[in-house]
C-alpha cells in the first residue's frame, strides 16, 4: 500500500445512521448472507453467524469512527495498555449486550427460523492469552470503554491462540487453535499504518553534522507490523475503543533483493521467518526462559506500538517532544513488553535526536509497570548475549540505564556493594542476564501489584531494595472483572431478577449491587426462592455441559464444587483431589451418615512442557473414572475434568457453581480473578488467606467465607521443619488417602505412573506445602457439607456474596488506575 497516495475526502454526503430495529437488522443480515458472503439460507451455520456479525459491525463502525476522531483531538491525554495477551473470548454476544441489541437481533433471526443462541456458538473464542493476566487485559479494555477513557490496547494478532485441549486416556493432548481460519469479522486491517521493526545488525557511533555523538543501528533485518483493529464496545454509551493487534509480515525490500538475486526459496524462507513472529501464543503462564522467538515477539509489540504512538503524536505536534509525557502514558502488563522502556529511549535519541537526559525524563515519566507474580522463578530474564545479537542497540541503552541507576544507588548507600550487585539490572551469573523486572521498575514512575497482600509481599520480598529507594513508586491496584460479561451476559436469569429488584444501573455501577443485602430478610422469602431457582436452572445448564463434554451425570441437588484455572502446583489442584479421594474412602468405609452429595468439577490447561501439571490432569481423570463407575458411590460423589476450559466455558460454569475453590498456597497467588467471577454469581468461596481472597473475605465477612489453611507468614515458618511423612502418620484420614494412592488403586493397569506426584507430596522441601493444609481443608469442607444442608441459609449466604462483589468490578480497578496513574479525562 502506497502511503503517499492519501486522498482527502472533503465532501461528506448526508448519510442517515443505520436503523437497529428487528426489521432493519434482518435486512442487513440477509444482504450480508446473500450479497457479501454469497450464501442463501441453506448454508452451514457459521455463515449465519458471520452475516450477523457483519450486520452488528456496521452499527459499531459509526460510533467507532466518532470515538476515534474524539481521541485524536490535540492535547488529549491517552493511555496505552501494552500486553502480550488479550484473552477476549467471543465478541458477538458481548457486543449485542453493550449495544443493547439483544432483543431486536433475536427477533430479526426469528424471521429466518434461526436461534440467536445457536448462532453465537459458531464464533470461535479469541483465545489470545494464557489465563488471568490475559483475561484481566480483556476486562480492563471493557471497563475503559464503559468509563469512556481514551485507552488504546496494543497486542499481537496471533494466528494461533491458546492451544485447544482434549483428553485421551486421561492425558492432555494439545491441538492447534487456528481461530482465524474462517476469517475474523470483527477486525479491520489498516495496512496504511504499517510500521517497520528492526532486528539484528550492529551499531555505529559517529558525530553528526553538529558534532554531537550519535548512533545508527544498521544492517538490520526488518519485519513489517500491520495493525488489525478490534472494536471494544462500552456499555450502552456509544463509545467504541480500539484494540490494535499487530501481524508480522516480511518486508518488500528484503524479498525483492532475494528475488532479484534469483533466490526464490530464500525469499520465501525470509518471509516465513518474519511471519513466525505473530504465528503462535506461547502457552506458558510462567516465564519460559530464553526462547529467542518470544523475545522477538516482545520487541515486535513494543517497537510497533511505540512507533504508532509517535506517529499519532507527530500528526498534531510535529517533532516537538517537550509535552509528550504530559499527554501519553504506557501501562506495561507485566515485564513482557518492558523492552519498550529501552525502545522509547532509542526512538527519542537516535531518531528524534533528543539528549539522554531529555529522553530519560520523558521515558521515566511515561511508563508504568504492573507485576503479576510472587514466584521468584517466574521473573523474566534475558541473556545479554541474546540481546546483543537480536537487539544490539537496545542492549547498549540498557547498559547505560544501569550505569546511571547504579550511580544513584551508590549515592544513597555509599559503599554497599552487595546492594549494588543485588539491584543491578544485569545479573552477573556465568551467563549474564538482564533482569527485566528491575528494568521495568527503574524505567517507570509507577509500579503496582494486583492485590493488597501481593503488593505488600512485593515490597517486603522481591522488590525490597527498590521499595526502600523509591517508596512513592509502589502502589496497589486490586484486580477486578467486568460485570457486563461475567454477570449480565453470563447469567441472563439473574440479570433479569436484579433489574426487577434493584433497578438496572448495576451493570455500569456495580456498587449498586450492595442493595441486595436487604433481601436476605425473612420478608423477602419470595426473592430468596427466585434466587435459589435461578441457581438451580444455571446448575442444570452446567450439568448439560458436563454431560456433553465429559459424559458424567451431575445431579443438580448436589453441591457443585468447582475449581477451574491453569493447572499449577501452587494452585494445588492436588489438594482438591486428595479431598475427593478422602470422600471416596469414607463412602467405601460406609461412613456416610448425613451425607451431602457433591459434584466436583475441575478444569484447566497445563503448559505443554510442565510434566507435573500434566500428571495432575491424568490423576484427576483416573480418580474420576474409578469414582464415577463405582455403584457404591452412586450420586453421593461425582467427579469430572472438563476439557478445554476457556472463556466461553467459564460463562456457563460460574453461574452454575455453589462452591468456588481458591486453595493456593498462601503467599503464591498474586490475586486471582476467577474467585471474583464466582462471587458475583453467588458462589461461596472455600479459600486460603491469599491474593484477593483476603479482600473478598473482608468485603463479605468471615462468616460468609470458608477460610482454611496456613497464612503467608505461617507458610514461611512451616517450611523450616515441614515433615509430610509425620503429618501422614498422625492423620488416619490422610493415611487412608495415601494408602489408596500408594496401592495403585487409581492406576491398576498403569503401574507407577503417579510416583512423581506421590514423591512431591512426601517431599520435605515441597514448596507448596500441600499436606500441611490437608487437615484444615478437610475439616473446612466438612463444615461446607454441613452448612449446605440448610438450603435457605446457603441461599442467604449466596445473596450476600453477590451483594458484596461491587468492589471487584474492573470499573473500580480502572477508576483507581486512572486516578493514581493515568490521569485521563473522561470523554463522551
Ligand atoms: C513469560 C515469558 C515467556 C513465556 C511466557 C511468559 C508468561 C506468560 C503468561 C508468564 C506469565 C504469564 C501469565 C501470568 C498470569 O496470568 N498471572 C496471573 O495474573 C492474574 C492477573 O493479575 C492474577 O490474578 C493471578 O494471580 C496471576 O497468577
Amino acid at each position: 500500500m502506497q502511503k503517499k497516495d492519501w486522498i482527502n475526502t472533503t465532501v461528506i454526503p448526508e448519510v442517515a445512521p443505520l436503523k437497529s430495529d428487528a426489521h432493519a437488522l434482518s435486512e442487513g443480515f440477509y444482504r450480508y448472507l446473500r450479497n457479501h458472503l454469497g450464501h442463501f439460507l441453506r448454508c452451514v451455520p457459521f455463515y449465519l453467524y458471520e452475516a450477523m456479525a457483519f450486520t452488528i459491525r456496521d452499527r459499531i463502525m459509526e460510533q467507532w469512527s466518532h470515538t476515534w476522531q474524539r481521541y485524536k483531538q490535540p492535547r488529549t491525554r491517552k493511555a496505552y495498555y501494552l500486553s502480550l495477551e488479550f484473552l477476549i473470548g467471543r465478541a458477538l454476544g458481548n457486543n449485542l449486550l453493550n449495544l443493547d441489541l439483544e432483543k431486536p437481533t433475536s427477533e430479526a433471526l426469528k424471521v429466518f427460523a434461526v436461534d440467536l443462541e445457536d448462532l453465537k456458538q459458531e464464533e470461535p473464542d479469541a483465545g489470545l492469552g494464557n489465563g488471568g493476566l490475559g483475561r484481566l487485559a480483556a476486562c480492563f479494555m471493557d471497563s475503559c470503554a464503559t468509563l469512556q477513557l481514551p485507552v488504546i490496547g496494543y497486542g499481537i494478532r496471533y494466528e494461533y491462540g491458546m492451544f485447544l485441549q482434549h483428553i485421551e486416556n486421561g492425558y492432555q493432548i494439545e491441538d492447534p487453535d487456528h481461530w482465524l481460519r474462517d476469517g475474523n469479522p470483527w477486525e479491520v486491517a489498516r495496512a496504511e499504518y504499517e510500521q517497520t521493526v528492526h532486528f539484528e545488525g550492529h551499531t555505529e557511533h559517529f558525530k553528526d553534522e553538529n558534532g554531537i555523538e550519535s548512533v545508527r543501528w544498521v544492517d538490520t533485518n526488518d519485519v513489517i507490523a500491520i495493525p488489525h483493529d478490534m472494536p471494544i464496545s462500552g456499555y450502552q454509551n456509544k463509545t467504541i475503543n480500539t484494540l490494535r493487534l499487530w501481524k508480522a509480515s516480511a518486508t518488500r525490500a528484503f524479498n525483492l533483493a532475494e528475488f532479484n538475486a534469483g533466490s526464490y526459496s530464500d525469499a520465501v524462507e525470509a518471509k516465513n521467518n518474519a511471519e513466525h513472529i505473530s504465528m503462535v501464543l506461547y502457552p506458558n503462564d510462567s516465564s519460559e526462559n530464553g526462547k529467542e522467538l518470544r523475545l522477538r515477539q516482545q520487541y515486535f509489540l513494543a517497537s510497533a506500538s511505540l512507533k504508532d504512538v509517535v506517529r499519532l503524536w507527530e500528526e498534531t505536534n510535529g517533532e516537538d517532544y517537550t509535552e509528550f509525557a504530559k499527554f501519553n502514558v504506557f501501562q506495561l502488563n507485566d515485564t513482557h513488553p518492558s523492552i519498550a522502556i529501552a525502545e522509547l529511549m532509542r526512538i527519542l535519541m537516535d531518531e528524534k535526536h533528543l539528549a539522554w537526559n531529555e529522553a530519560w525524563a520523558i521515558t521515566s515519566q511515561t511508563m508504568a509497570y504492573t507485576n503479576h507474580t510472587l514466584l521468584p522463578e517466574a521473573l523474566e530474564k534475558w541473556s545479554v548475549s541474546l540481546m546483543q545479537r537480536l537487539l544490539p542497540r537496545l542492549m547498549e541503552i540498557i547498559y547505560k540505564i544501569n550505569e546511571m541507576f547504579l550511580h544513584q544507588v551508590s549515592l544513597k548507600w555509599p559503599g554497599d556493594t552487595a546492594r549494588q550487585a543485588r539491584m543491578s539490572l544485569i545479573e552477573e551469573s556465568s551467563e549474564k542476564q538482564v533482569r527485566m523486572a528491575y528494568l521495568a521498575i527503574v524505567g517507570s514512575f509507577s509500579v503496582n501489584g494486583v492485590a493488597a497482600l501481593h503488593t505488600r509481599l512485593l515490597c517486603e520480598g522481591l522488590f525490597k531494595d527498590f521499595c526502600e529507594l523509591w517508596p512513592h513508586k509502589f502502589n496497589n491496584k486490586t484486580n477486578g472483572v467486568t460485570p457486563r460479561r461475567w454477570l449480565a451476559y453470563a447469567n441472563p436469569l439473574l440479570r433479569k431478577l436484579l433489574n426487577q429488584t434493584i433497578g438496572d444501573e448495576w451493570p455500569a455501577d456495580l456498587s449498586k449491587i450492595k442493595a441486595l443485602r436487604d433481601f436476605i430478610k425473612p420478608e423477602h422469602k419470595k426473592f430468596q426462592q427466585q434466587w435459589a431457582a435461578i441457581k438451580q436452572a444455571n446448575k442444570q445448564r452446567l450439568a448439560q455441559l458436563v454431560k456433553s463434554r465429559c459424559n458424567v451425570d451431575f445431579d443438580t441437588s448436589a453441591i457443585f464444587d468447582v475449581q477451574v484455572k491453569r493447572i499449577h502446583e501452587y494452585k494445588r489442584q492436588l489438594l482438591n483431589i486428595l479431598h475427593v479421594i478422602h470422600l471416596y474412602s469414607r463412602i467405601k468405609r460406609g461412613d456416610t451418615d448425613n451425607w451431602t452429595p457433591r459434584c466436583v468439577l475441575i478444569g484447566g490447561k497445563a503448559a505443554p512442557g510442565y510434566h507435573m501439571a500434566k500428571l495432575i490432569i491424568k490423576l484427576i481423570n483416573n480418580v474420576a473414572e474409578i469414582i464415577n463407575e463405582d455403584p457404591d458411590v452412586g450420586d453421593k460423589l461425582k467427579v469430572a475434568f472438563i476439557p478445554n476450559y476457556n472463556v466461553s466455558a467459564m460463562e456457563i460454569i460460574c453461574p452454575g457453581t455453589d462452591l468456588s475453590e481458591q486453595i493456593s498456597t498462601a503467599g503464591k497467588e498474586a490475586s486471582g480473578t476467577g474467585n471474583m467471577k464466582f462471587m458475583m454469581n453467588g458462589a461461596i468461596t472455600i479459600g486460603t488467606y491469599d491474593g484477593a481472597n483476603i479482600e473478598i473475605l473482608e468485603h463479605v465477612g468471615e462468616e460468609n467465607f470458608f477460610l482454611f489453611g496456613l497464612k503467608a507468614e505461617e507458610v514461611s515458618a512451616a517450611k523450616e521443619d515441614y515433615m509430610p511423612q509425620d503429618i501422614i502418620d498422625n492423620d488416619p484420614d490422610l493415611e487412608a488417602v495415601m494408602a489408596l494412592l500408594d496401592s495403585g488403586h487409581f492406576n491398576l493397569f498403569e503401574p507407577d505412573i503417579f510416583n512423581d506426584v506421590l514423591a512431591t507430596l512426601r517431599n520435605p522441601y515441597d514448596p507448596w506445602l500441600t499436606l500441611a493444609d490437608f487437615r484444615s481443608y478437610i475439616d473446612c469442607q466438612q463444615r461446607v457439607a454441613e452448612f449446605y444442608k440448610d438450603r435457605d441459609a446457603w441461599t442467604r449466604m449466596s445473596i450476600l456474596n453477590s451483594a458484596a462483589s461491587g468492589y471487584f468490578s474492573t470499573d473500580r480497578t480502572i477508576a483507581e488506575y486512572n486516578k493514581d496513574i493515568w490521569k485521563l479525562k473522561k470523554l463522551s
